[in-house]
């Protein structure tokens, strides 16, 4: 029978015709462990997609939206808002780094990042600096599926077939995975600090004058978790200062608590110009992003006649009130488990674990920081990606276990509040199958 008729769902980054043969199919999810449709019980190696770090259905935050839906459902979101938009744009911009006051909701990453690069042209434009019109992304660099975020991404997959509608007037730093000289760092790799003069030479081809910003992940994670090396990111914070350069931090990853603090910009001690995030904002229990910017750039915006809207930009559903309590809930919630520092606690096991696959014959590279992490395999010849995506099925049909792949990267996000002997044996069962495979 035709596939497509089989399954009317065409599923997002999925291989659909591998996928229709044996669907992998989740009906609930409890703590740290998904139930399939089948009554099988899966460990959740990757804190649903990045987003869920303290669990699934955590009671605090069900019971903060099955209020909040049966209160106020949905309200206007343009020139009217609702209470708990605001009590959350008030609670995360209170997390946020000094100079960093206020935040623009939107649904996703992808918008987020849109968002990011259209604040970005807008406040440049109205400081009288119109001719600020270039954008920098990285290679590698992963910004959600949206055409400004495609555009700064560098992930080739993703751009290829888009490749004549992306947005003109952007460049890529060279990313900074290195693994001839990096391979197997615990936290930050030693090298490549270098790699941040790309800015600079890209503000003498171009004049720095004529660039907008800068986004990059503080530390990628999409691409297989790359750690900056020390001193990258405070450099490319110098050479933005010395140019007029807004520079974007996208932790759509990062932010709350996977770096074991609030932002990754807290992590490394590097203030951004905007952060765009998403993801861990509602622990990924319904679709919410936040833009963050700093106070020069929203007063920017707030000139002319004051009946008229400053920023011509907005989704019908920024600041959803269902959302924003889950938002609400979920900061309550860091707050009163102590989440950031469990989170912290955690690192040191999680890297151990990790490492421990440094001499299995298929690994090329380990990498991690925080709670993020990556194993790399080599690829089988001829097959790139064959082999994690056989590491991911085995791992779900035989052990239990759901666990990313990148092509031949495994990606792990454990919880933030994970126990630790069930991650030790999360890495077990990934060990038992990486012994099993070719
Ligand atoms: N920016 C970053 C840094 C992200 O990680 C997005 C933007 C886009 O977010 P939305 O909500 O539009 O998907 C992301 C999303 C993976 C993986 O396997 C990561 C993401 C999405 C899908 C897969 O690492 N991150």
């Amino acid at each position: 029978m035709n596939a497509v008729v089989e399954n009317p769902y065409w599923m997002p980054f999925t291989a659909n015709r591998d996928f229709n043969k044996k669907p992998r199919v989740i009906s609930g999810a409890q703590g740290h462990w998904y139930t399939t449709r089948d009554g099988e019980r899966l460990y959740d190696s990757f804190s649903g997609l990045w987003t869920t770090g303290i669990g699934h259905c955590h009671p605090k935050i069900v019971e903060a939206v099955q209020k909040q839906v049966a209160t106020l459902d949905y309200s206007i979101s343009f020139q009217v808002t609702n209470d708990k938009a605001l009590a959350l744009a008030e609670r995360v911009t209170d997390m946020a780094p000094e100079g960093i006051s206020h935040c623009f909701f939107t649904n996703s990453g992808s918008e987020s990042v849109d968002t990011a690069l259209k604040i970005a042209l807008g406040y440049h434009r109205a400081r009288g600096e119109g001719n600020r019109t270039r954008l920098i992304g990285r290679e590698k660099g992963y910004h959600g599926v949206n055409f400004g975020g495609m555009s700064v991404g560098g992930m080739v997959p993703n751009r290829k077939v888009f490749s004549a509608a992306l947005l003109p007037g952007v460049d890529h730093l060279r990313h900074t995975l290195d693994i001839k000289r990096n391979a197997f760092s615990r936290g930050l790799p030693e090298h490549g600090i270098e790699l941040a003069e790309d800015l600079e030479r890209l503000c003498q081809l171009h004049d720095g004058s004529n660039i907008a910003a800068v986004i990059v992940e503080p530390v990628p994670g999409s691409a297989g978790v790359i750690p900056p090396p020390p001193g990258y990111l405070e450099r490319l914070r110098e050479i933005c200062d010395n140019h007029g350069i807004l520079l974007i931090f996208d932790e759509v990853i990062a932010a709350f608590g996977r770096l074991g603090e609030p932002f990754g910009a807290t992590r490394f001690g590097v203030t951004p110009d905007i952060i765009t995030t998403a993801k861990g904002l509602t622990n990924g229990v319904i679709p919410m992003g936040a833009v963050f910017v700093r106070d020069e750039i929203y007063d920017a915006f707030m000139n002319g006649p004051a009946h008229m809207i400053e920023l011509f930009h907005g989704y019908t559903y920024s600041g959803h009130p269902v959302a924003a309590a889950a938002g609400l809930a979920t900061m309550d919630v860091y707050d009163d488990e102590g989440i950031f520092e469990q989170s912290r606690n955690l690192e040191q096991h999680f890297e151990d674990l990790l490492h421990s696959f440094a001499d299995h014959k298929h690994v090329i590279d380990v990498r991690n920081i925080g709670l993020m992490g990556s194993i790399e395999m080599a690829p089988r010849d001829g097959a790139p990606g064959q082999r994690g995506m056989e590491v991911h099925k085995k791992c779900f049909w035989d052990e239990n276990l759901v666990v990313r792949n990148g092509m031949d990267m495994l990606q792990f996000s454990p919880f933030l509040n994970s126990d630790p002997d069930e991650m030790t044996k999360s890495f077990e069962a990934v060990r038992r199958v990486l012994d099993a495979i070719d």
